[in-house]
């Protein structure tokens, strides 16, 4: 069947990745369910993935909803309408098989990369060119070793030659012209060049932003400009394996709690507390929730946000919460990390919450830095809030709120969580740049745009946890739609993510 999905829809000018392949074949009937998916695109995209179906489904939901009830009778003439496709499944929503009881499974914890205790800047402009020297040099390094990018020459020397060369530089401009073209410049220690992308290279749906490190095949014109005719990003360069664990345990992510608002959806997590207590086999397996952030809905995090709170001091908020976490058993280890609602410094890489919050919660929980690199059971995995997902919807044509899958993949390729500096994301200038993406994860999981998903890029696992708020002011305001009360879950025996709905 796997191959015959395949044939239909390569037949029909597309693909599907493996998570996508492995959806529709869970479905009564893949093809017909594969015919609707296709039927639902105006544009099918090249290769389908996971989250594209679940975008696919929601709409065809909300399309379901604003219809205006169907004509008693049509007339001889009128054809018949055709029936609106039925929506398919939000997100699987069951595992294939069962898990390992969570109380019988000591716990595996090691936390791999973490700026808690380890801050050294003061923000002078030493820190800051210490930080961009670090971030070029470590991402170059990655480009270097790629077969594309063997004997990348210093942009100095490039530019003083017609001969086709590979460069690697910081790109310190994007721009594009009004024939379409882009023009990037781009520095590296020695130099730095205006690099033409031309808009006929083939080159134009490749995205780039300010402050990434990339490498460039070409050649300088006579004229001093380097005309591009390869680009790449360091990338997850093959496809990963997922390392399984011994035993069948699961993992939860969750972020933005924001216990203290008004808009704290208390009666769909009354719905998660039943079921983490006295739940299916699935909340019986759980042995750990990661929570990425915005815990709290804090104080004085935007202006007027008091009208919005019912409780406006942040130990009581925090104190709230720990009675909350206080509720779901005991054999579920909480990782918290915070976010931009949090009581620590903005500026990422953030430190864990300081002592004084700490001690409102029990030993239960492990509180760690943003972002924050950790192994559970030898599986590697990348949390972070996901503050510059903001940078990215903002700056990208095409990315939005609703699908921030798309947003991590960028964050992959350009191996670096947060590469636009100076945008909405504040960033401190460590010795080192924390947010580069060093080590590949196994799973990659943020928060903060209230989006509820699960995909994957090269085989690393994609997560967005969701929200436990509705719809803000502010989030009406801008048209955004929150997807609360949804949490990915992931099985570290077998690397298989379900979204579960509450
Ligand atoms: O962010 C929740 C969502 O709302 C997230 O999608 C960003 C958006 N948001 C909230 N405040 C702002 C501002 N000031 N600018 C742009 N986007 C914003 P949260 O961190 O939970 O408030
Ligand atoms: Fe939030
Ligand atoms: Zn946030």
């Amino acid at each position: 069947m796997r191959d015959r999905i395949l044939v239909f829809l390569s037949e029909r000018g597309t693909l599907a990745d493996p998570e996508a392949v492995d959806f529709l074949l869970e479905q009564q009937d893949p093809l017909a369910m594969a015919d609707l998916l296709l039927q639902s695109f105006r544009d099918p995209p090249l290769v389908i993935t996971l989250e594209d179906i679940l975008h696919a489904g929601m709409i065809a939901r909300a399309a379901a909803e604003r219809a205006p009830p169907a004509p008693a009778m049509e007339t001889a003439r009128s054809p018949p309408p055709r029936p609106a496709p039925p929506p398919p499944p939000v997100a699987p929503a069951a595992f294939r098989g069962s898990g390992t009881c969570a109380a019988d499974v000591s716990e595996d914890i090691k936390i791999l990369k973490d700026i808690t205790g380890r801050s050294t800047c003061e923000g002078t402009i030493d820190d800051f060119s210490r930080y961009f020297r670090h971030r070029f040099q470590t991402l170059s390094r990655l480009l270097r070793s790629r077969p594309e990018l063997a004997g990348a020459l210093d942009v100095y020397k490039a530019k003083r030659l017609t001969r086709e060369t590979r460069i690697i530089g910081i790109v310190k401009d994007v721009r594009t012209t009004k024939n379409g073209h882009r023009i990037l410049e781009l520095e590296d220690e020695t130099d730095s060049v205006s690099v033409l992308v031309p808009s006929d290279s083939g080159l134009g749906a490749d995205t780039i932003v300010d402050d990434e490190v990339v490498g460039v095949g070409g050649f300088c014109n006579d004229r001093g400009l380097f005309i591009a005719k390869s680009i790449n990003h360091p990338d997850i360069p093959v496809s990963k394996a997922f390392p399984r664990t011994a035993e069948r345990v699961r993992v939860a992510f969750m972020s933005d709690v924001h216990v203290g608002s008004r808009t704290f959806l208390a009666d769909r997590w009354a719905k998660f507390r039943a079921w983490a207590c006295n739940g299916d086999e699935v909340g019986r397996s759980l042995r750990y929730l990661v929570l990425s952030g915005d815990v709290v809905d804090g104080i004085g995090v935007y202006p007027r946000q008091d009208e919005e709170l019912v409780l406006d001091d942040i130990y009581v908020q925090y104190e709230a919460f720990a009675a909350m976490l206080g509720e779901l058993p005991d054999h579920l280890k909480v990782i918290l990390l915070p976010g931009n609602h949090d009581a620590v410094r903005p500026a990422e890489p953030q430190p864990a919450l300081p002592s004084a919050i700490q001690k409102l919660f029990d030993s239960n929980v492990l509180f760690v830095g943003n972002p924050c690199t950790l192994s559970l059971h030898g599986v590697r995995i990348l949390a972070y809030h996901g503050r510059s997902l903001d940078d990215f919807v903002s700056s990208l044509p095409g990315m939005t709120y609703a699908k921030p899958l798309e947003a991590m993949r960028e964050m992959l390729r350009k191996r670096h969580l947060a590469p636009m500096y100076g945008g909405k994301t504040p960033i401190a200038p460590e010795a080192e740049d924390h947010l580069i993406i060093d080590a590949v994860p196994d799973i990659f999981v943020t928060g903060h745009v209230h989006a509820a998903a699960i995909g994957e890029h090269r085989g690393v696992i994609l997560a967005n946890s969701s929200t436990w708020q509705s719809q803000t002011s502010y989030q009406k305001m801008h048209n955004i739609e929150p997807m609360p009360a949804r949490l990915p879950v992931v099985d570290l025996h077998t690397g298989e993510a379900i979204l579960k709905a509450f």
